[in-house]
């Protein structure tokens, strides 16, 4: 009765893009020039946009977000290898996935204005992206999920869902993997390993040497790309995207990244990073590695550059104003109560009633401190103001 060794299939780690720009060529995708400048103009309008609501947002002009900062390589790249047909399943942090599924701009402020609609990408009855999931882990089941009808449909389509590092210590993230190996399911599980979740760094958050190696005990592939590397990543999510086109099952990808920026504006990295590491990562960034390729292949110079950073510069100013033009106009409160079910549940339209007449003919302030009334109680986010034709709290409907 000797001891034997199981056979694991070895995890692979790839990179294809150094920091210097150079590739290996053998394992560069073949990707057209014109889709490769998209990939390139989409995380640059990123960084601009994310660069300008951490001013807006320390001007008080807007609400929290979660920069995705030095992971634009990890998101445009998945979802440039992958089709309008399959699923984006974000968290929170994934500005540079959305866009380039052509969110607009101005949705992406209204979203962080607080307003629900700006979760729209486009048409919610065509285009394949939910919308901006908090619950850390959540992620890995709706997939799945899609992923199961995808299959059942037999629609061709999969699912990709993005979460962190610490995501992976969240039940449902093994519920999602767990499951879409039991039923060989069209899904990706794309893990952004940022070095952090929060203020808990990478290196307490598993006892595993790699994460991408838990995808052993689902039964179900798993590689380890480096995160700041457009081509990696892109190769890895054509190889699982084809794999799960195939009937071959799902893909479990460890993208080695860092978060560059805050956790969200609420946080101060400061506080629990050092500077030697902030150095350290600097070099690596994701989009001048890019630029710098680009370069190197003629494709790009100074001027092309700057008149990228103009335009994209120029389309976040619009989309700004026509977010603020959005929130200062005529908004009803009561739309809390959509953009979540197709159909609103009953329990969801009583509440959606008592609401109506909570608020009654009351005054609501709007954003900076503008004052709307709406006649029939329907108002505004934002405080409430008696108003005079307001019914009296005692004879008001409550
Ligand atoms: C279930 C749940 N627990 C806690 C939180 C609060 N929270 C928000 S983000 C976060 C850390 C997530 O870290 P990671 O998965 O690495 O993603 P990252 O923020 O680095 O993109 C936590 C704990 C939450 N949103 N959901
Ligand atoms: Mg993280």
């Amino acid at each position: 009765m000797p001891r034997t060794s199981i056979p694991i299939d070895p995890i692979h780690h790839l990179s294809v893009l150094d920091e210097h720009g150079k590739v290996d060529r053998k394992l560069l995708p073949a990707i057209p020039p014109e889709k490769l400048l998209r990939m390139y103009a989409t995380m640059v309008r990123s960084r601009r946009l994310e660069e300008s609501m951490l001013r807006r947002q320390r001007q008080g002009q807007m609400g929290t977000f979660a920069p995705a900062m030095g992971q634009e390589a990890c998101q445009v790249g998945a979802m440039a290898a992958l089709e309008e047909r399959d699923w984006l399943v974000p968290s929170f942090r994934e500005l540079p996935a959305a866009l380039w599924r052509g969110a607009p701009m101005k949705n992406v402020f209204l979203y962080a204005m607080g307003f629900e609609e700006g979760s729209e990408v486009g048409d919610p009855d065509r285009d394949r992206v939910l919308p901006i999931s908090i619950p850390v882990g959540s992620q890995a089941c709706h997939a799945a999920g899609l992923a199961w009808a995808s299959k059942l449909k037999g629609d061709g389509a999969v699912a990709i869902a993005f979460f962190g590092d610490g995501a992976t210590s969240e039940g449902a993230v093994h519920e999602g993997m767990n499951f879409a190996g039991a039923m060989t399911l069209p899904a990706i599980f794309f893990c952004q390993n940022n070095q952090w979740a929060i203020s808990t760094p990478r290196r307490i958050q598993t006892a595993s040497a790699t994460i991408a190696q838990k995808a052993v005990a689902y039964g179900i592939a798993g590689v380890q790309v480096d995160g700041n590397d457009l081509f990696a990543v892109y190769r890895a999510v054509s190889e699982a995207a084809e794999r799960a086109r195939k009937g071959e099952g799902a893909t479990f990808i460890e993208a080695v990244t860092w978060r560059k920026s805050v956790h969200t504006t609420a946080d101060d990295p400061r506080v629990y990073r050092t500077e030697a590491e902030e150095k350290a990562w600097e070099g690596k960034d994701p989009v001048v590695r890019v630029r710098r390729f680009l370069e190197a292949e003629g494709l790009w110079d100074a001027a092309k550059e700057e008149a990228l950073v103009a335009a994209a510069d120029r389309e976040v100013n619009e989309a700004f104003d026509a977010a603020v033009a959005y929130r200062d106009g005529d908004v009803d409160p009561l739309e809390i109560f959509d953009h979540v079910f197709k159909t609103t549940p009953p329990d969801l339209l009583r509440q959606r009633e008592q609401a109506r007449a909570w608020i009654g003919g009351r005054r609501v302030i709007i954003g900076a401190g503008k004052a709307k009334t709406k006649p029939g109680g329907a108002a505004a986010v934002g405080e409430l103001e008696e108003a005079d034709d307001a019914p009296s709290k005692k004879g008001g409907a409550r």
